[in-house]
């Protein structure tokens, strides 16, 4: 398979695909100035991206599963049609779905472009009875990475759905690390029966488990990876919410994919649609949101 791949999709110094983790396909974009991404096709799974000096900025566990069982721990899950626990798998199907290339491209500007795509299956309208067809298009340039969702409604009746980019930053260590731009939003707590509050500070630190939902937040935010010297851009587009997570000490030692000191190098800012109650799609009705990380300052 992944030769048909190459040969199809590959694309000389700027798309390459390999056995990944285990034998899965893997996708490898290569931007002219270094920078690079690679994406699992399990679950459309982006699990790597490196600055154009060769920082890697995406955290995946060491005791991540790589089979077509589990979802990767860390980089992007794609979450569909499912935030959270639920009558569905927790956080949907689709980052547990073997996803296909729908095409590759090197643009004028030099940037490095891939789309890949999902529809409904038996297997999923078994768990949800509803068609759909997902794309996710992955666009690297020198110092951004873009990630653009579509969803269509293919059925003949309207569905509700949540789509979050479950984002797991690396960071030096995460008691050196800020999230900005949040200060007077509101947010459920889902550390306390989804409390509804309103965040007071303009930085988010993180001395403890945090798992907030903030709700129709602005469209730019950053990441201060203080450690690092680092601050990294999250800008984003029809994804109104937004959820900071760390699992601190105790539920890092209860994830079995998950080693038990890991929490101290990632943070994750997941930005997403209806997080805290799904949205409608009428039949025929496309959704799209994107969101594109951005290097601001690195020293390296
Ligand atoms: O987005 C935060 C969260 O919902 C946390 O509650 C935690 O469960 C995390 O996602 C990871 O979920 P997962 O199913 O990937 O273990």
């Amino acid at each position: 398979m992944i030769d048909a791949l190459q040969t199809r999709y590959g694309i000389e110094g700027a798309i390459a695909f390999s056995a990944g983790n285990n034998g899965l396909a893997r996708m490898v974009l290569t931007h002219a100035s270094g920078a690079s991404t690679a994406v699992y096709l399990h679950g459309a799974h982006v699990t790597s991206w490196k600055s154009p000096e060769g920082a890697e900025l995406f955290f995946v566990s060491r005791e991540s599963h790589f089979s077509p069982q589990h979802p990767i721990r860390g980089g992007i899950p794609v979450i569909f049609p499912q935030f959270g626990g639920g009558p569905l798998p927790q956080h949907g199907f689709a980052r547990l779905s073997e996803w296909s290339v729908a095409g590759t491209e090197v643009r004028a500007d030099g940037s490095v472009a891939a789309v890949l795509q999902l529809s409904s299956t038996p297997e999923t309208l078994a768990l949800w009875p509803h068609r759909f067809h997902l794309e996710l298009q992955v666009l690297l340039r020198e110092r951004t990475l873009t990630l653009t969702v579509q969803v269509l409604n293919t059925d003949p009746r309207p569905f509700d759905f949540t789509q979050v980019l479950h984002t797991y930053f690396r960071v030096a260590d995460c008691e050196q690390a800020a999230v900005v731009g949040l200060q007077g939003t509101t947010y459920l707590d889902s550390l306390r029966d989804d409390a509804r509050e309103t965040e007071a500070r303009d930085e988010i630190r993180f001395a403890g488990e945090t798992d907030r939902i903030y709700l129709n937040v602005p469209d730019c935010l950053h990441l201060r990876d203080e450690g690092n010297g680092r601050v990294l851009a999250i800008e984003k587009q029809g994804m109104p919410d937004v959820t900071v997570w760390n699992p601190w000490i105790d539920k890092a030692r209860r994830m079995p994919d998950f080693g038990d000191d890991e929490y101290r190098w990632m943070v994750c800012v997941e930005t997403g649609v209806a997080m805290a109650a799904p949205t409608t799609l009428a039949p025929g009705q496309r959704w799209q949101g994107e969101t594109t990380f951005r290097v601001e300052r690195d020293p390296a």
